[in-house]
């Protein structure tokens, strides 16, 4: 196991294994249990059997160790929602090679960071995604390989990696690092979480059985695959691992997702709230048939009660709440909880191996229906962050339970409702702003003394993003500020929605940024 990698304490690993959590499968050999001859992927007019989707990843994991990658190794895949994205995916797991799952929205300064961290020995990318050339940002990188889907101008072509003779190879063990997901953060810098083989083949098998997946099972992501919503929970390998049909849509927009629902005769599509509340309106004068659609997972940001309750109605399916984190712990609302508890509620925990505590700011439990700090830690919940050993002790209790920042209550039922956040992030329509990590890009700009970032309340997205300044001089326009954001390098996502100019910040008594007054002056 490399450095940086906290495992979990022999006697717990020893229980998860004895009783029946962890297996011995693999993350690269999930869709191999499915009917060969049955559609596993569907991306455009493109579709892939079983047999086909086995042959191409076990052609590309040759591809891989061509390159001279090898067990222990990590690469950054950047791929869109594509089959490459999958192929890739599956490739490199089968050698024990890591992918460390960025979005694609993830510029320059994420990016580098990322292959520095994790010491990538590549970087897989699209020549052009979304009008974005990433072989530019690739030359700027320090990576010694770099792997191009489309023309790969000076790079590798991800073609010829695809296209190797299969050969024997080396496999990873279960207990190994077998992919690594992106923490929303709450420092100035992403976090890199890494999930096992075990426990991530749990969440996601685990995951298929709540949500009742099968082989009939038509699942559209409109989600990033790279998301651990859409890769895993169930995801596209929950899918794989019950021997259902994937498809991919580039977009959640109804424009996109519905003619896909109806060609395909989708049955279960993942959501974060802002696309759900989409589909909610475009149902009323859609005019394709959503009749196959049998469950809409709404997760990533809190999903109201009254929309909730408004889904069978109107999409004619099933909602489930999912209230997931990359770190691991995932809550689902169950088929057959009551209709009032699945759309006030933001589920229950995935395993009964789940370890739930609620905590006041004395670090005690609360009262039963009191509201405080979630802690949690179980087989599929992170015992710390990849080479993080300062953040991890403030992240962790001494006893490994993971401080989620998230403020709940608990249900008589035993579900979660979620009541707000501690920590300093702002969640914009499931999408994860580290607040920090946006005040200190503000701060580089010359016009600005000062920066705390706020989250605004929005109807559609939950909350908006407002950077509240002190400036020197003449105040940025917030259309100089997202130049500048972009010029470094930032994901689009996290640029400020608004900017307000403020002579100086609230504090708290002791002295803290009072971000709570500063949202009020809104009001
Ligand atoms: C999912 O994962 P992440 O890692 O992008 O974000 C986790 C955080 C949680 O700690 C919580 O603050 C928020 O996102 N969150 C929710 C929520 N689901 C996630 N807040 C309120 N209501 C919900 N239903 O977002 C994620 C991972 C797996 C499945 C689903 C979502």
């Amino acid at each position: 196991m490399p450095d940086g990698f906290t495992p979990w304490p022999d006697d717990l690993a020893e229980r998860y294994v004895r009783e029946g959590y962890w297996s011995d499968r693999l993350l690269g050999d999930v869709p191999r249990g499915g009917d060969p001859a049955a559609t596993a992927l569907v991306v455009g007019d493109e579709r892939l059997s079983y047999a086909e989707l086995d042959h191409r990843a076990e052609r590309a994991a040759a591809g891989f160790l061509r390159l001279g990658l090898r067990r222990g190794d990590r690469v950054v895949v950047q791929l869109p929602n594509t089959v490459s994205f999958v192929v890739v995916f599956l490739a490199l797991t089968r050698i024990g090679v890591a992918p460390v799952l960025a979005l694609p929205a993830h510029r320059a300064s994420e990016i580098g960071y990322l292959c520095e961290l994790s010491e990538a020995r590549a970087y897989v990318i699209p020549a052009v995604h979304g009008g974005f050339d990433h072989r530019e940002l690739a030359r700027g990188l320090a990576v010694e390989h770099v792997v191009v889907d489309g023309d790969a101008q000076e790079f590798t072509p991800l073609a010829v990696v695809l296209d190797a003779e299969p050969v024997e190879h080396d496999r990873p063990e279960p207990a190994d690092i077998g992919v690594f997901l992106l923490s929303g953060g709450t420092t100035g810098l992403p976090k890199l979480i890494p999930r096992t083989h075990r426990d991530y083949v749990y969440n996601l098998e685990a995951s298929a059985r709540v949500c009742g997946f099968t082989r009939d099972t038509v699942y559209l992501v409109v989600l990033p695959v790279a998301h651990n919503f859409a890769l895993a929970c169930p995801g596209v390998l929950g899918v794989f691992a019950c021997g259902g049909t994937v498809v991919l849509a580039p977009s959640g927009s109804p424009d996109e997702a519905f003619p896909l629902i109806e060609r395909e005769r989708v049955t279960v599509c993942a959501a974060v709230p802002p696309i759900a509340l989409l589909w909610l309106d475009a149902a009323t004068w859609s005019s394709e048939d959503l009749s196959s659609l049998e469950l809409l997972q709404v997760g990533g940001a809190k999903f109201a009660a009254e929309r909730a309750a408004q889904v069978p109605e109107v999409l004619g399916c099933a909602v489930q709440q999912v209230f997931g984190m990359a770190e691991g712990l995932l809550n689902y609302t169950r088929t057959d909880d009551p209709p009032e508890i699945v759309a006030i509620s933001q589920g229950r925990p995935l395993s009964p191996a789940d370890e739930i505590r609620v905590v006041g700011a004395d670090g005690l439990d609360v009262a039963p229906g009191e509201v405080g700090e979630l802690l949690t830690r179980g087989p599929y919940t992170l015992r710390g962050y990849y080479r993080a050993p300062e953040h991890n002790s403030r992240s962790f209790t001494p006893d490994g339970f993971y401080r989620t920042g998230d403020l709940v209550r608990v249900l008589p039922s035993g579900h979660l409702v979620v009541e707000g956040r501690e920590k300093d992030q702002i969640n914009r329509g499931g999408d994860k702003i580290s607040a920090e990590e946006l005040e200190n890009h503000l701060l580089a700009h010359p016009a600005i003394h000062d920066a705390a970032v706020v989250g605004l309340p929005d109807p559609v997205m939950g909350e908006r993003t407002c950077a509240f300044l002190v400036v020197r001089g003449e105040a940025p326009k917030l259309r100089e500020i997202k130049e500048f954001l972009r010029q470094r390098g930032v994901a689009a996502y996290k640029f400020p929605d608004r900017a307000e100019v403020v002579d100086s910040f609230p504090r708290t008594p002791v002295g803290k940024v009072s971000k709570k007054d500063l949202a009020a002056r809104l009001g």
